[in-house]
């Protein structure tokens, strides 16, 4: 990776002055923003409680009550109150096929109110959705499309939901495996967009003098992005499937291009490379990313947890990686990395500050973590 690095700095016109330091630079910021070679820690800082299993389950949305809320990729949705699941009526049909499916679900801010929840999922065309419902006792109802992607795509959904201090949401959208769109601006693949929660664009986005599709667009430049959570000081931070290497966790900020496809700390599947973030400064590089990948998926900020040094920091989901990452609040290092031998889809925190997991896999569990 370094050669090739330097190779793509070297045919750009440097001052001499600045090529007697950059080499030792890059090779230093290289080795510590890539978290993919760390070492998985020796003990685990809790115990997995197996409380149900699904087929698939994809996302976990905590309610005020305690109760979860669970959505499974092939289309089905649980109510889990005190440990038993009841499947909730009235969810939209979907189209479910490879990594598409029903997949997001968050209760709004005001759900102990309105009763409502938004989930995403992929539309029997092939298109994203997201939608509201209200939630009543074990039953959707009052169900209304919020935004629908257009055109649809194939796989690499993203359609990941986080509702901002500002009160807008933030949602996802992977590229949907036509890499380029996520340059176009006036595409809404690849993109993280910001919706007013009744529809709409929000207010302020930073494209909005242009028409059409650009005025939902928070950033641009993303692969697929699997997670998206607020920290306390308002911090919105998204980690993203690379290619073959380079998932990157990227603090996510007003009008940035992330640089997908243009560059990636990883390669294409062919094993072509790919010119990497450093070389192309327009482009925002991420604060950390994992070569050989982890897989992200599903992250959570944690506050409030009964667990021993998670307090502050985010804990992201790995497919690949089989486990749990926990990374540092500013993003600037990994702290640990749990084996767990299971593809974890998603982590959330309950309103009670308990810690649980689902795994990815067709008899899927849910997984309490219970302090050691
Ligand atoms: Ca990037």
């Amino acid at each position: 990776m370094t050669t090739h690095r330097f190779k793509h700095v070297f045919t750009r016109a440097l001052p001499i002055a600045l090529l007697t330091v950059l080499p030792g630079c890059l090779a230093q910021a290289q080795d510590d923003t890539n978290m993919g070679a760390l070492p998985a820690s020796a003990t685990l800082p809790f115990t997995l409680d197996r409380v149900a299993q699904f087929d698939t389950p994809w996302a976990i949305a905590p309610l005020p009550d305690g109760d979860l809320v669970i959505t499974t990729k092939p289309g089905l949705m649980y109510l889990i109150h005190d440990g038993v699941a009841q499947q909730i009526s009235g969810v939209p049909a979907v189209g479910y096929s490879g990594q598409n499916g029903l997949l997001d679900i968050n209760a709004a801010p005001d759900f102990a109110q309105s009763g409502h929840i938004y989930f995403t999922y992929i539309s029997p065309e092939n298109a994203l959705v997201l939608e509201r419902a209200t939630l009543e006792g074990t039953a959707l109802t009052q169900r209304k499309q919020i935004w629908t992607q257009t055109p649809g795509g194939r796989g690499q959904p993203g359609g990941i939901i986080a509702f901002g201090p500002d009160g807008n949401i933030y949602l996802t959208v992977g590229d949907r495996m036509q890499p380029d769109t996520a340059q176009d601006i006036q595409n809404l693949r690849g993109k993280i967009l910001r919706l007013q929660p009744s529809g709409g664009p929000a207010l302020g986005n930073p494209f909005t003098v242009q028409a059409d599709a650009a005025p939902f667009v928070w950033t641009l430049g993303h692969r697929n992005a699997y997670g998206l959570t607020f920290a306390p000081d308002g911090t919105l931070w998204s980690h993203e499937m690379g290619p073959r290497g380079g998932d990157e966790l990227n603090r996510i900020e007003k009008g940035q291009n992330y640089g997908w496809p243009e560059v990636s700390n990883g390669r294409q599947y062919s094993g072509i490379g790919i010119p990497d973030h450093a070389t192309r400064p327009e482009f925002t590089a991420p604060s950390l990313y994992w070569s050989p990948v982890i897989a992200p998926s599903g992250m959570v900020w944690v506050e409030g947890s009964d667990i021993a040094g998670l307090d502050g920091t985010m804990v992201i989901g790995a497919l690949a990686g089989e486990g749990l990452v926990q990374v540092a609040g500013d993003g600037s290092r990994q702290i640990a990395r749990w084996d767990l031998d299971m593809r974890v889809r998603d982590v959330a925190q309950d309103s009670n500050g308990a810690l649980w997991i689902i795994e990815d896999a067709e008899d899927g569990g849910l997984y309490k973590l219970v302090p050691n």
